[in-house]
């Protein structure tokens, strides 16, 4: 004999929002949370063989500066030691390292690019 007993009601489907009993849904705003962005920043070593005018192009050309500000990021790495090119999200500044170190190996300099933390 096929059972034809009704099945059991389904449970009430998952409410997400609170309701205010009188068929009205009501959405609470969130509060905003989400926390801006870790930055770092790029930063380019001294050293005795890369040439000045190398290091100025790769300010301007990854870094996007003029030619003054360039000049003056890369005196202040030859006489500090490093300085910061830019501050960046993570994935760009990683990137910029990449571009940075790829365009020295193919131009034979041993300048060396990092990131850290801002
Ligand atoms: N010190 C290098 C020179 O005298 C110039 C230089 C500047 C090299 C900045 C690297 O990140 C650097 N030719």
């Amino acid at each position: 004999m096929p059972d034809d007993t009704p099945a059991p009601p389904a449970p009430p489907a998952a409410r997400p929002h609170p309701d205010d009993g009188q068929g009205a849904v009501v959405v609470e705003r969130q509060a905003a949370r989400t926390e801006p962005p870790r930055m770092y920043q790029v930063v380019l070593l001294n050293d005795d063989y890369t040439p000045m005018e190398f290091v100025v192009m790769v300010l301007q050309e990854y870094f996007k500066r003029d030619l003054e500000t360039a000049t003056q990021i890369m005196l202040k790495i030859h006489h500090d030691g490093r300085g910061v090119c830019g501050v960046y999200t993570k994935d760009v500044a990683a990137t910029k390292v990449e571009l940075v170190l790829a365009a020295a190996r193919r131009g034979g300099h041993p300048l060396q690019c990092i990131m850290e933390a801002a």
